[in-house]
């Protein structure tokens, strides 16, 4: 996602954390408002072309080789890269290093940081296919604006979807995220969220549930993102009947993200001894 997208995801986990992950996480990361998560929501991406950050440039996504939209369909050992790995691999390692106190602080504030980041990552369609490099390399239009896909999935649909951000991503993430927690507690989420957004979460096992998460989203590749193939879509103007039906999945996708952040953090921050 782009910055306004990992804000909202940052701030919907905020709202879903326990009081003792809140404090916990606060002291952690040195920050003792409620913008504690979304305030480090977008730090892997700033670091990812600096030099000493360029090792975790691929941590980012899982390039899966299937074939949208006849298959989709993410296998770890086939997709995961061996020597740069992937985003699957890198909530593992993280995940690690946040549960092991016998790391400096600096080290599991910056695993914070990473988990944060790519709980949010994992669930952008984009981010678990191959195709065009995640989409990169498609150019299409949105609203007149010559952009590519990948571009379109992780910043314009969002922004579209709320009405404009005006360079103010902070505020109005805060505000999308207040929206998408009540639709998770009480409205159009409710019984889904309850019933299965936490199946497969298993903190004992890593590398299973980023996989499911991975496959969800890869999923939608087939049906919402490339509904008739990488080719058909270049060129072609995205903001009007392909932007109505891929809002709905944008905002979905947001919401499960922070729920499944919170309920992870959680888990992370129980298990410590
Ligand atoms: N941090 C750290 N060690 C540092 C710099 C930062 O542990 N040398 C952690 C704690 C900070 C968080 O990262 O609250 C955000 O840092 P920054 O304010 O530098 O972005
Ligand atoms: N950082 C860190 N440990 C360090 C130095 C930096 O975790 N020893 C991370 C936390 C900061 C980010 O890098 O958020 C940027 O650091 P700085 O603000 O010092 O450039
Ligand atoms: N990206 C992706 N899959 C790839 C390559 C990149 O999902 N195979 C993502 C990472 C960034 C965006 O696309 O969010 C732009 O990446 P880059 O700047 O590396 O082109
Ligand atoms: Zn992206
Ligand atoms: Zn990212």
């Amino acid at each position: 996602w782009g910055g306004f997208g990992h804000i909202t995801v940052a701030y919907i986990a905020s709202n879903f954390v326990s009081d003792s992950t809140t404090s916990y996480l606060q002291t952690l990361l040195r920050n003792d408002t409620g913008d504690y998560l979304a305030g480090v929501a977008t730090w892997a991406d700033s670091i990812r072309y600096t030099k000493w950050g360029r090792f975790t440039s691929g941590f980012h996504f899982i390039d899966a080789h299937d074939n949208p939209p006849t298959y989709c369909g993410v296998d770890y050992d086939r997709d995961c890269k061996k020597e740069a790995g992937c985003v699957v691999s890198a909530l593992q390692n993280y995940t690690s290093q946040l549960l092991d106190t016998e790391l400096p602080l600096w080290r599991r504030a910056q695993a914070a940081k990473f988990v944060i980041h790519f709980v949010g990552d994992i669930h952008q369609p984009l981010h678990t296919e191959d195709v065009a490099r995640g989409g990169n390399g498609i150019r299409v239009t949105f609203d007149g604006r010559e952009l590519n896909l990948h571009h379109v999935w992780d910043t314009s649909i969002a922004e579209k979807l709320v009405g404009g951000i005006r360079r103010k991503p902070y505020p109005f993430g805060k505000r999308w995220a207040d929206e998408l927690t009540e639709e998770i507690k009480s409205g159009k989420y409710a019984a889904e969220s309850k019933a299965g957004w936490l199946k497969g979460t298993n903190i004992t096992d890593p590398i299973a549930t980023a996989m499911s998460w991975a496959v969800e989203g890869n999923a939608l590749v087939c049906t919402h993102v490339l509904p008739e193939g990488a080719d058909a879509i270049g060129g072609q103007e995205l903001g009007g009947a392909y932007y109505d039906k891929a809002a709905p999945v944008v905002e979905e996708q947001v919401a499960k993200a922070g729920y499944r952040l919170a309920a992870w953090l959680d888990l992370i921050i129980a298990g410590l001894k």
